[in-house]
């Protein structure tokens, strides 16, 4: 990344971290951004004071009142200009999260085409922010729901989508008439830093007020002040359950509302007659794509018995073909885990996988060399487990590929593949119809994201993305998912000279 690449996104600047549009202020802790691709200093940012973090909710509060009046597909204007915006920046955007966060240049790129696609959705929502007329029990009565904006919406994000995530809430959040205040991963701050130089200067370009969108940059502390914070209505935070389980019952205990898209412990099922190429390609690229840091990872491979043997040969072949380096580099196909913290934790899950019983079937180890200096680079591993171990009941983020055997029939394969606490995403590679539907029924699959023929990871922006069970069952992006950011409202008009009472109660008078 070049000092002309930064500049470009913004971010030559001294003293960022806290915005509350095109203001800058930042008095806190300076937090310094590695590249896990080579451990070279980026830059320098500040973390958010409890003061600014008051100033950024006051400039938040003002411009909340301003922003709901304006109209919806006027709001839409501005989101289709960010998204024009972003089509220009996609390379070095796309670097950015590269470089900063480590995951290839492709998966760079098409984060920031997942930002593009967010907005030109929101464009058309802003014209279809619907509610639906009701026929009232009572003559000469109209009834129907409408949606308002909710106000202010807190943003968490995790550092494996530093960009994208932060996109699907913030052009719903904007078309439907709310106000954003994000709060990105300490670990990619200045992706979170250059999205928002991005929208700040589209809001000023259009003579918009200061605090419609906002940044704070910190740890835990800052997050905690956003889910106390009566002040919001609404909590969108992605990230570990662990951190879900704290936001959600923060937010409760003040009755706001909590969007969560947590942890997933994603399983593809190899039915007999799958299409093998098609399969190790899915779940190659689902196990070390994003250095298996997505959410929607695969994590767990269900093969049945018949086929067993053959899927696990071509997989560690495939293994075997796997480049390992510098993400910027288009011949690698992985890059770096996020820092040396998650090293840690590829290498102590490696070690339950053993204590546990496990069959390693690929070497686990810490790239040392030329190349490899920041030590972040690891190997990606594929083991052989029992579903019901304690570390494969677990969401490790790191490149760990599970095999397990199923016997009989696909509802075996089912039941193993729902036999965890999480149910973000979940794929069978079939060619059987009565499989690929009983996965999709009721007793199938009891993910928020089923597919047929594809793989676990790498959703579309039109559907409905999140998660049941310790996933959090928020939905975020596509389909109805703009709900959430507005309050609806029940309307009934009656326009005659009586007073008739629903249910038939009689009361005179
Ligand atoms: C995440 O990992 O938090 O489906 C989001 C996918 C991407 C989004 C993942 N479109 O893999």
């Amino acid at each position: 990344m070049t000092s002309k690449e930064l500049k470009a996104l913004g971010l030559a600047d001294e003293n960022l971290g806290t915005s509350t549009g095109s203001k800058w202020f930042s008095k806190g802790e300076t937090i310094s951004s590695y590249s896990p691709t080579n451990g070279k200093l980026i830059g320098k940012v500040q973390s958010t004071t409890k003061k600014e973090y008051d100033k950024v909710i006051q400039e938040a509060e003002k411009a909340k009142l301003i922003w709901r009046d304006i109209p919806a597909p006027k709001r839409g204007e501005m989101v289709r200009q960010l998204g024009e915006k972003l089509r220009e920046l996609k390379p070095v955007l796309g670097k950015l999260v590269s470089y900063e966060m480590g995951k290839s240049y492709q998966e760079g790129l098409g984060e920031v085409q997942e930002m593009i696609d967010i907005c030109d959705f929101a464009v058309g929502l802003s014209r279809q922010l619907y509610g639906n007329t009701i026929h009232s029990e009572r003559p000469g009565h109209r009834m129907y729901d409408q949606y308002h904006p909710l106000g202010i919406v807190g943003i968490i994000s995790a550092f494996n989508f530093p960009v994208a995530v932060w996109s699907w809430n913030a052009a719903l959040a904007l078309v439907c008439g709310d106000v954003i205040v994000w709060k990105g991963s300490e670990k990619t701050p200045l992706c979170a830093l250059a999205c928002q130089k991005i929208l700040a200067t589209i809001l000023k370009e259009n003579k918009m007020p200061e605090g419609i969108s906002s940044v704070i940059t910190g740890g835990a502390e800052v997050g905690q002040w956003l889910s106390e914070d009566e002040r919001i209505p609404l909590i969108s935070a992605t990230g570990s359950t662990r951190m879900g389980k704290i936001v959600a019952t923060t937010v409760a205990q003040r009755l706001g509302r909590s969007l969560l898209e947590l942890g997933g412990n994603n399983a593809i099922i190899v039915s007999p007659s799958a299409d093998l190429k098609m399969t190790i390609i899915g779940a190659v690229f689902g196990a070390v794509g994003t250095a298996g840091q997505r959410c929607t990872s695969t994590r767990r491979l269900i093969i049945h018995e018949s086929i067993y043997d053959k899927v696990k040969k071509s997989l560690v072949d495939a293994y075997k073909q796997i480049k390992i380096g510098d993400p910027l580099d288009s011949n690698n196909h992985m890059g770096p885990l996020i820092d040396t913290d998650a090293v840690d934790m590829y290498l102590s899950a490696v070690e339950k996988i053993k204590a546990e019983g496990g069959k390693l079937l690929t070497k686990a180890e810490v790239l040392k060399g030329k190349g490899y200096e920041s030590g972040c680079y690891v190997t990606p591993v594929i083991a052989e487990v029992e579903n019901n171990y304690e570390i494969v009941q677990h969401e490790t983020f790191a490149p760990i590929l599970y095999l397990i055997k199923y016997t009989g029939e696909v509802d075996q394969a089912i039941a193993i593949q729902n036999d965890v606490k999480q149910g973000l995403s979940s794929a069978i590679m079939t060619n059987s119809l009565r499989e690929a539907e009983m996965f999709l029924s009721q007793n199938g699959s009891d993910c928020g994201i089923a597919n047929v023929n594809i793989g676990t990871s790498g959703a579309e922006i039109g559907g409905a993305f999140g998660g049941e069970k310790e996933t959090g069952g928020g939905r975020e992006s596509g389909s109805d998912a703009w709900k959430v950011y507005m309050r609806r409202q029940t309307n009934t008009i009656n326009y005659t000279t009586n007073l008739p009472l629903a249910q038939g109660i009689k009361f005179d008078l």
